[in-house]
């Protein structure tokens, strides 16, 4: 870079990490179109990256087959003592992890370049961002962390001599012999795939995975994992949650986080499309959430990202014409189907190709019998390309947060809303809510797991304390606080039909939530909480069997009860990490349910 870096601590680490993995050389980024489109050049050169005639601008990649989705079980929080961890992370010694990882680092990025990335999460200099410097040897990372993070000079000029900086190191773990041809995507075996974090220490070691969140640092490891830690030391909060502004026909703004787990719907949700006449919604966000106690007492947010890392299957112009927009040019595509005419397709985008090439590389037609995209197959969009994008989504100070939703996708038991009766409860919705698995994490889909705040992966130490900083945040904020909800749009009958359609109708259910932050009654008590009385959901236009209706917002009492020694023993693993005032949430509503 032409920049003088000034920091002798980054110049040290970038030095010392060099020694380990000695490559070939060091490139030092310094953001901007040309240093994108020059990275490009090089993947289109080595055919990693496939132009699509269809989009200006807009290249398709197809990973390792081994390589196509976040690693848990390969994933590490590495505290000095493992409660600190706690049960939901796996962990390994600090020593010992390091003492592995050198092993594999050692020499692994001969005959390839090392990038360094200086990036900010959030608006440089907002009071709320961070900045993190990541180290990698995959171009294709360096891409996808223009768009997804703001990339370059900025950063390394906000830095200065000795700014605090996150060091991540990445590589994918495929050093290159002399002459030794590259593969398309170069990664290592699951066995040498290592997704390490060591808060105390602020820092990120990933190793042997060039796919989403394995390799973006700056995405969970950074936003979520380390940052959590950071936050719970420093007094705020990091979530995985999408950021909304809602306003009313009348004017009045309200800003909307929600937490669901990994492709359970968020992007949708945050580009949602309101049903409700005379409400407009704007995105935010639509991952990873922020949030200080600003000078008037009230939370503010910002979304750390600078692009949408989502899911492509199901996105289609019916269920997300917004995101369909934003992808219309200057997009990385990750395991999508190509077509004949330079086009990417992905089941749930609309009527499949008659022929065209699946995400393995292979030819494809819609007989084939497996899907031409993969599951958890990706866009990386820059967020400014969303049509509605908030006027306010780069304000350094923040949005004021009026509601939190939280949720997941369940089949049966959740009702489709209901609002929690004070703040200590709504933490136990957020302790307790549970999703069925989805494809964005390479195991099991379609179980049932009690994913707590949708932060099951993501949460850099032990998730008890963690209810606990809920707690002390919801007592610094008194009557400030956000009202909190669950939501659950995935309801199914007996007979397996979704009772709820979903998509932009999801704004009817965010405006009932929005008119009980504004006062009005509207809710009935039950057991679990306040769900909507009849009439209270504002359903005009909306064909809905009453029947139906009836179904998703019943509350059935021998459910509920058979749920309890579920979330007994989910909050036993915690032991006497679990707030007391948690287990006294547990006791009311067993009270409660009778
Ligand atoms: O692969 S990512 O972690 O970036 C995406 C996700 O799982 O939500
Ligand atoms: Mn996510």
């Amino acid at each position: 870079m032409a920049m003088k870096v000034k920091h002798a601590e980054l110049t040290r680490w970038v030095r010392e990490t060099a020694d380990m993995v000695r490559p070939e050389r060091v490139c030092w980024c310094e953001g901007g179109k040309v240093e994108y489109d020059t990275m490009m050049k090089k993947l289109l050169d080595a055919g990693s990256a496939i132009p699509l005639a269809k989009r200006p601008n807009s290249f398709l990649f197809r990973s390792d087959p081994s390589d196509v989705a976040r690693v848990e079980d390969r994933t590490y929080v590495s505290t000095p003592l493992r409660v600190e961890s706690g049960p939901t992370n796996n962990w390994i010694a600090p020593d010992e992890l390091k003492t592995a990882m050198r092993a594999l680092y050692n020499g692994c990025m001969a005959g390839r370049a090392m990038y360094v990335i200086p990036f900010s999460m959030g608006p440089i200099g907002s009071p709320i961002a961070k900045i993190g410097v990541e180290i990698t040897d995959s171009p294709y990372v360096v891409c996808n962390m223009h768009i997804m993070t703001r990339v370059g000079k900025d950063v390394i000029r906000a830095l200065g001599k000795d700014g605090e900086f996150i060091p991540c190191v990445h590589s994918i773990g495929a050093p290159l012999a002399p002459g030794q041809k590259d593969a398309p995507w170069p990664c290592a075996p699951i066995e040498k795939k290592y997704i390490s974090h060591f808060p105390d220490e602020n820092l990120i070691w990933s190793h042997g995975s060039g796919y989403g969140g394995n390799a973006l640092l700056g995405k969970k490891c950074l936003s979520l994992r380390i940052a959590s830690h950071m936050a719970r030391r420093e007094g705020w909060m990091a979530e995985h949650m999408l950021i909304l502004r809602l306003t009313a026909p009348d004017g009045r703004r309200f800003h909307i986080t929600a937490a669901f787990p990994s492709a359970c719907g968020k992007t949708n949700l945050a580009m949602l499309q309101p049903a409700v006449r005379g409400w407009k919604c704007e995105c935010i966000g639509d991952d990873i959430c922020w949030m200080k106690i600003g000078p008037d007492g009230r939370l503010r947010a910002i979304n750390p990202e600078s692009g949408f890392f989502g899911v492509a299957p199901g996105t289609s112009r019916q269920s997300n014409p917004m995101a369909m927009d934003t992808v219309k040019e200057n997009c990385i595509f990750t395991n999508c189907a190509l077509t004949d005419d330079g086009d990417v397709w992905w089941e749930g985008m609309g009527p499949a190709p008659a022929r065209g090439i699946d995400w393995k590389g292979k030819d494809w037609t819609p007989q084939a019998g497996h899907p031409g995209a993969h599951p958890n197959a990706r866009f990386t969009a820059p967020a400014a390309q969303c049509p509605v994008i908030c006027p306010d989504w780069q304000d350094p100070a923040g949005v004021p947060i009026d509601i939190f939703v939280f949720g997941g996708r369940r089949a049966s038991v959740a009702p489709l809303v209901h609002e929690a009766r004070n703040w200590d409860h709504g933490v136990f919705l957020g302790a307790t809510a549970a999703s069925e698995t989805t494809a964005a994490n390479l195991s099991a889909v379609g179980v049932l797991r009690r994913d707590p705040f949708a932060m099951k992966p993501f949460c850099g130490y032990n998730m008890g304390d963690y209810f606990q900083h809920w707690l002390n945040m919801g007592d610094r904020l008194g009557d400030r606080a956000p009202r909190m909800f669950y939501a659950n749009w995935f309801r199914k009958s007996r007979e397996g039909k979704w009772l709820w359609p979903g998509f932009g109708e999801n704004s009817r259910v965010l405006k009932w939530m929005c008119e009980r932050v504004a006062g009005k009654p509207g809710a009935v008590e039950t057991p679990i909480g306040l769900v909507p009385g009849e009439g209270d959901l504002d359903l005009a236009g909306l064909t809905l069997p009453p029947d139906d209706l009836r179904e998703l917002l019943c509350v059935d009492r021998q459910a509920w009860k058979a749920e309890i020694p579920d979330i007994e023993r989910h909050f036993a693993q915690f032991g006497d990490r679990v707030p007391k005032r948690l287990t006294a949430q547990l006791d009311e509503l067993r009270r409660r349910l009778g």
